[in-house]
């Protein structure tokens, strides 16, 4: 097996990537902005790109988007080993999440190639297309077409403004009806293995360097549409309104009363609220409300789902208030394949690194990958746990560390039979 040591990551050219990376965003906003379709998404992209190219991975961009490296391995063709993540950010969020794991596929790409060591597998390295929620409703836009799971009824969701997702696709270059047909099949994959900061504060907090993830929470996201009636603020009396923004206001502490009861991993969020007049001396009229529901147990969040409506149903009906709610996505959870847990597990064990199982909250692209073939993570510790936001920070040694992690990971999965896996 290759010298893993030989196989450390050169980390001052990969700290120069992340910060070169981070360049591209939007500096009129606070923090990190590098949204799907924006313009400094597009710039980044092309910075990639060559990126790509420069560390001999030979980069094409598939019609969905994605950036996809290869590697040929000595059996050449066949399944192959895949990692990757995501270089578009959440509005002022931070400078790592998803770029950390793009980044580290290209050092380790580029690594195999500087030491000579040649795997048995091709390895493919992918920048996927929009991993983060946006307003279409559609996360992993890039990976649900890889994985076959980006639908016709995607591409006509519509954002704030009324453009369809399939529009905005076409206007980045993407071709998105093309996308629907171009999902890759379990025979292209060997194992996929992502590397991403946990964005949580489990690792720092009992000070493990590497997380080794269990699994992908489920993400049930909602849209609630409050329907009440508008009148004089000063004239109506309190017992004859029916007002929407107070509606979406009572959901809003319902959505945190039934997540704070969870007795597994389970967490609930409001994200947004829009109210119309939205004057004062008006009493709302319309009112809508998005929201999630993560966990990582599948039964929990299902009952959660249903007791969620149900309560803001209840609540809506004693104002006078209709309720109309929309699932904008239900995506389940998502278990990583044991097999490759003990490879990670070893890995790190192998590099004398200390590791402890972790959930992930978060979501990934991993998740639809994992309909391909045997799925992974590996986490690297969030500096007070804190991530979408611009104090998002994880260490450069951590993330080097976590790099190094991965190439052993990928050599050893690269000697592992698939029936093994
Ligand atoms: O929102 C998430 O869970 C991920 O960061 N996209
Ligand atoms: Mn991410
Ligand atoms: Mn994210």
């Amino acid at each position: 097996m290759a010298d893993l040591d030989v196989l450390a990551p050169d980390s001052g050219r990969l700290a120069e990537r992340l910060a070169r990376l981070s360049e591209y965003h939007d500096s009129t906003l606070p923090g990190w902005s590098r949204e799907v379709f924006s313009e400094s998404y597009r710039a980044s992209r092309e910075w990639t790109r060559s990126l790509f190219a420069e560390a001999g991975l030979n980069p094409t961009v598939d019609a969905a988007g994605n950036i996809i490296g290869r590697l040929p391995g000595r059996a050449g063709g066949g399944p192959a080993l895949v990692t990757g993540s995501h270089t578009d950010t959440v509005q002022n969020g931070g400078r790592y999440d998803g770029i950390v794991g793009v980044l580290a596929g290209v050092e380790v790409a580029q690594r195999l190639r500087e030491t000579g060591t040649r795997l048995d597998h091709d390895l493919v390295v992918v920048d996927f297309l929009g991993e983060e929620a946006n307003e279409f409703g559609i996360s992993c836009m890039g990976s649900r077409a890889v994985a076959g799971t980006l639908t016709a009824d995607h591409l006509d969701r519509v954002d704030g403004t009324g453009l369809r997702l399939g529009t905005a696709m076409e206007r980045f270059g993407s071709d998105p009806d093309a996308a629907l047909g171009q999902a890759w099949g379990p025979s292209d994959v060997h194992g996929y293995v992502e590397l991403h900061i946990e964005q949580g504060p489990l690792l720092e907090r009992s000070g493990h360097g590497i997380g080794v993830v269990t699994a992908i929470a489920g993400i049930d996201r909602l849209l609630a549409h409050f329907a009440g009636r508008t009148g004089h603020a000063g004239t109506t009396p309190m017992g004859d309104r029916h007002d929407a923004l107070v509606s979406a206001a009572a959901a809003v502490l319902t959505v945190e009363r039934i997540a704070c009861g969870a007795p597994v991993h389970g967490v609930a969020t409001s994200g947004h609220i829009q109210s119309t007049p939205g004057s004062m001396g008006v009493i709302t009229d319309q009112a809508r409300l998005w929201a999630e529901i993560r966990s990582v147990d599948g039964s929990w969040l299902h009952g959660a789902r249903r007791q969620i409506v149900e309560e803001i149903a209840a609540e809506t009906r004693a104002r006078g208030v209709e309720l109309d709610v929309e699932w904008l996505s239900d995506q389940d959870p998502v278990p990583t394949a044991e097999a490759v847990r003990d490879v990670i597990s070893g890995a790190a064990e192998g590099l004398g690194l200390s590791w402890r199982a972790v959930p992930s909250g978060a979501g990934h692209d991993a998740a639809h990958l994992a309909r391909l073939g045997p799925m992974g993570m590996i986490f690297v510790p969030s500096v007070d746990g804190r991530s979408h936001c611009p104090e998002e920070m994880t260490a450069p040694e951590d993330i080097a560390t976590g790099t190094h992690v991965l190439a052993a990971t990928l050599v050893q999965l690269d000697k592992s039979p698939a029936r093994a896996l």
